[in-house]
């Protein structure tokens, strides 16, 4: 896959808690058939082989739908799976060591919590940062909202992609739009509804909306 030429607006993350009695490969390939046009395997808590086991399928049916699957954290099982690229945060290894042992195909997204950060990573050469929590989640408990304010900031100061992430919803997205995100990520609301395809539907359609408005 040529991860490079990416470019996506509704970014869906795992989140196997959300979906008890459901399998994984279930709810990821109704969110894919929705609408989804990235997919981040996020396991903070699995044993090492079983998000290896998660990536590999989830390299599977992203590649059917032509949709980059980025890792979150685990540089070594990117790899492994020939996953289009990794999701860093703050504490995890810098951008400059994930850079010079992925190479420049690969896609880099950072996560960032204010201005600072975000210009740190975008001229540290991320492909595009996070930018949240945008509202309280039960996703990243304890975590201060950013609010759209800092949503507000990126918009006006960052140059690369970047996608509003933290407690977003149906309810809620048109803030965030309205705040000049371009592209929006969501845990909870998409593979903790009862109908993800029909959710990413919906996120697509404001999506869409908005950036006709533009
Ligand atoms: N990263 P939900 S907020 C994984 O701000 C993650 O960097 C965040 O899950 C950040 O859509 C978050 O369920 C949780 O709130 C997103």
């Amino acid at each position: 896959m040529k991860s490079k030429t990416f470019d996506f607006s509704l970014y869906v993350i795992t989140g196997e808690n959300y979906h008890p009695g459901r399998k994984l490969e279930q709810v990821m390939e109704q969110a894919l058939r929705g609408g989804a046009d990235i997919v981040q395997l996020r396991a903070k808590d699995a044993p090492k082989r079983e998000v290896l086991a998660q990536a590999r399928m989830l390299r599977d049916l992203t590649a059917r739908y032509q949709v980059p699957l980025i890792i979150n954290d685990h540089l070594d099982i990117a790899q492994a799976v020939s996953a289009d690229g990794v999701h860093l945060g703050q504490e995890d290894l810098p951008l400059a060591e994930a850079r010079a042992i992925l190479g420049p195909d690969r896609i880099i997204g950072i996560s960032t919590h204010n201005i600072a950060q975000a210009l740190e990573a975008q001229a540290g050469g991320a492909d595009y940062i996070g930018v949240g929590p945008v509202f309280p989640t039960g996703t990243k408990p304890g975590r201060q909202a950013v609010t759209t304010s800092y949503v507000r900031e990126a918009a006006e100061r960052v140059t690369i992609p970047f996608v509003a992430i933290g407690g977003i919803t149906l309810d809620n997205v048109d803030a965030v739009l309205e705040a000049g995100a371009k592209r929006v990520c969501a845990v909870s609301a998409i593979v903790g509804s009862a109908e993800p395809a029909e959710t990413c539907r919906a996120f697509k359609h404001r999506l869409r909306a908005f950036a006709a408005m533009a």
